[in-house]
């Protein structure tokens, strides 16, 4: 067995085994563009909720000082983290950056487990040592919650190349930023993704700007999606704003990946409404701006929907309100009677490979 191989090997064992147990309600393994059912668009609601109503608490508590470190708010980009995990099996794996909250919440994460993480409590998704950024869980099939900018894009490309080695007929997709997308990793992730017709999906949520630098001072490129096409990758904006145009535009992406064909990328145009992180003071847009896109929010448009629709009455969505409010006061309660872990925990769940086959002393 030659380095590769076993590097290979021994990192599916530890990091993406096949899932055995419990997977989030609804999906089963499936190739086909999954279709939009009245369902669907209930459960879209209550996901959106549940990500919004968690974060404008953790917002709060951040403020209150409860909740340290560092702290990205997903609010405004939620039509991504939900028509994504719709479109997708359960057992397909997601990667993104350190805006994770939103995706481990749509995984089906408890709010309970992601609010004792963002307090550092044992009883959070990472035991409390990864914090806001780091959110995981292999049961969930999410992989991080990523810090360094980028890294996921080739850290994406090898779950791909882990679930093609295995034969598991999975897909791994991987989300980064606009300020993300100019690394240097992309263009070599997207070259040797397309030479090894890796099944993945290459995510670029677009919400304007990398911190307060807009995508215009970033590069002549401003349309994302047009990079994978130096790489002959099937390559498309898409409606980050619209659920529903997410949920189609990756499910057609997932089927063609899937197949076999090799890897696939979506610029999903979307909007922070909040600072970059906790300490923005949001200078380099205006108000104009932002309101702009809270017009078409995507909870407000599928709540219109379900009405407009009747797929449910106003005291459904006046139930789920509740649900989702009582979930997230439970959340705070638990995170706050829930133990920080102990000091001699430290060296607990450290990645160590004592044959680790590059380094000999
Ligand atoms: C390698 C690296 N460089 C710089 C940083 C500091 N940093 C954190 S977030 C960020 C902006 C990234 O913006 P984007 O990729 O557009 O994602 P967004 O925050 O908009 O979701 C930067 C430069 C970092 N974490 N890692």
């Amino acid at each position: 067995m030659d380095i590769f191989q076993y590097f290979c090997e021994n990192f599916y064992k530890r990091m993406v085994k096949k899932k055995t147990s419990k997977t989030k309600k609804g999906s089963s393994k499936s190739s086909g563009i999954k279709k939009i059912t009245k369902e669907t668009y209930l459960e879209w609601f209550e996901s959106m909720l549940l990500q919004r109503k968690f974060e404008e608490k953790a917002g709060m508590l951040y403020g209150q000082q409860k909740i340290r470190g560092f702290c990205h708010l997903y609010i405004g980009q939620e039509a991504i983290s939900a028509g994504m995990v719709s479109a997708l099996n359960d057992e397909d794996k997601i990667m993104t950056a350190y805006r994770d909250h939103g995706f481990g919440l749509a995984r089906g994460i408890t709010p309970n487990a992601c609010m004792a993480e963002l307090y550092g409590k044992t009883t959070g998704c990472t035991k409390g040592k990864g914090g806001s950024m780091h959110f995981f869980s292999k049961e969930h099939n999410f992989v991080g919650g990523h810090g360094i900018v980028g890294a996921q894009i080739p850290m994406g490309a090898g779950l791909a190349f882990a679930e093609k080695y295995n034969k598991t007929g999975n897909i791994a997709v991987t989300l980064f930023g606009d300020g993300a997308a100019r690394q240097g990793a992309l263009h070599e992730t997207f070259n040797m993704a397309m030479t090894w017709k890796l099944p993945v999906i290459f995510v670029c949520e677009n919400n304007h700007y990398a911190m307060g630098t807009s995508v215009e001072r970033t590069s002549n490129v401003k349309d994302i999606f047009t990079l994978g096409e130096a790489y002959d990758m099937p390559s498309e904006p898409v409606d980050g704003m619209d659920v529903q145009q997410v949920h189609n535009a990756v499910g057609k992406a997932a089927e063609y990946v899937r197949s076999g064909k090799g890897p696939y990328f979506l610029e999903i145009k979307t909007y922070r409404y909040k600072g970059h992180s906790m300490s923005d003071p949001q200078k380099y847009r205006t108000k104009d701006e932002v309101a702009s896109y809270k017009d078409r929010d995507p909870i407000e448009q599928v709540r219109n929907i379900i009405l407009k629709k009747k797929y449910a009455t106003k005291a459904w969505i006046e139930s789920i309100e509740a649900k989702v409010k009582a979930l997230v006061e439970e959340s705070v309660k638990f995170a706050e009677e829930s133990e920080l872990p102990k000091a001699s925990e430290l060296f607990e769940d450290v990645y160590v490979q004592h044959d680790y086959p590059y380094i000999k002393d």
